[in-house]
């Protein structure tokens, strides 16, 4: 504990565990024993989901004390490239995409894919907007992350359709939804905790992209356990200080190629498991195209 921490705690009064639900600026909610109150942050960062504890200092509830978060997801900070948590103490991270405004991007995936491994949670997709879908050759590219184990949900927020598999997966566990604004995140936390009632933006018709209509993380509990995280969307997802071991391990499908070399990158070396996977067929090229791509990023 710091020692700032050490002096507030000597002043405070009431002090009480609780979970951060929201974040405006210096301001965190704080859901305490089912009650949700506002605390200023002090000097500590908070993200939704933390764990932290509150006290009463000169009136005001604060946040004296951060526990250690259990899992996280992070990028990097755009202004000064340090650790930026978007959120904490997750099970779950749904990344969301969409069939139609805006069109799918595998790419995306692959990023979040690294990022949730990374942060210690498990990753899922859910493809909405499903009601959209005119081409179903258009979901041909997820064949290969279902293959890699990706379990991929499918569904409409509109027309309420695929909700039961999703609650089901969801069951009982921390979720987050993240991914492109205007895929539908919020409209998906609606369905599922309809007291949630975020507001939900239109996507503009020249680019199929959303606007950021919502604009900080919150956090909602259902009466069977499951906690829905709501996050901001995102135009591109940075990744945060990644190494090429933690690139490998968000593709389980390399786990049963033998190399050559104990060091083998996958990209020129002789005797590699990996390429022959690729040459014989057994692992997409989409997938290990992934792969290279998220490599060339270490340099
Ligand atoms: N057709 C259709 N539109 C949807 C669906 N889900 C959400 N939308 C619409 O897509 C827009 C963006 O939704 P929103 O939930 O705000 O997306 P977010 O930015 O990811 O949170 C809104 O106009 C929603 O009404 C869906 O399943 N089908
Ligand atoms: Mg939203
Ligand atoms: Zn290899």
């Amino acid at each position: 504990m710091l020692r700032a921490d050490q002096r507030r705690l000597g002043q405070a009064i009431n002090t009480r565990c609780g979970i951060v639900s929201g974040v405006f600026g210096a301001t965190a909610l704080v859901d305490l024993a089912g009650e949700t109150l506002r605390a200023e942050a002090g000097t500590h960062p908070v993200v939704a989901g933390d764990q932290v504890t509150v006290a009463e200092i000169g009136g005001n509830l604060t946040i004296v004390k951060l526990q250690p978060r259990r899992t996280k997801l992070s990028r990097p900070d755009v202004g000064t490239g340090g650790e930026q948590v978007i959120i904490a103490n997750i099970d779950v991270v749904v990344i969301v995409v969409s069939v139609a405004s805006p069109p799918l991007h595998p790419r995306l995936i692959d990023r979040y894919l690294v990022a949730i491994q990374q942060g210690g949670a498990e990753s899922a997709v859910f493809v909405n907007k499903l009601d959209q879908l005119t081409d179903p050759s258009e979901l041909d590219c997820l064949n290969p992350y279902i293959k890699s184990g990706v379990p991929v949900l499918m569904g409409s927020a509109a027309e309420r359709s695929g909700f039961e598999e999703l609650q089901a997966h969801l069951r009982g566990r921390v979720c987050a939804f993240v991914g492109h604004s205007g895929v539908g995140k919020s409209s998906i936390v609606n369905r599922l905790a309809p007291s949630a009632q975020l507001d939900t933006g239109s996507v503009s018709e020249g680019y199929g992209r959303g606007t950021h209509t919502t604009t900080t993380s919150s956090r909602h509990c259902l009466a069977d356990g499951t906690v829905l995280i709501d996050t901001p969307g995102v135009r591109s997802f940075g990744l945060y200080r990644l190494t090429s071991e933690e690139i490998v391990a968000s593709f389980p499908e390399f786990a049963g190629c033998e190399c050559r070399f104990a060091d083998c990158t996958h990209t020129h070396e002789p005797g590699c498991g990996v390429r022959e996977a690729l040459d014989s067929g057994h692992l997409s090229l989409v997938r290990y195209e992934a792969y290279v791509r998220l490599r060339d990023e270490l340099r």
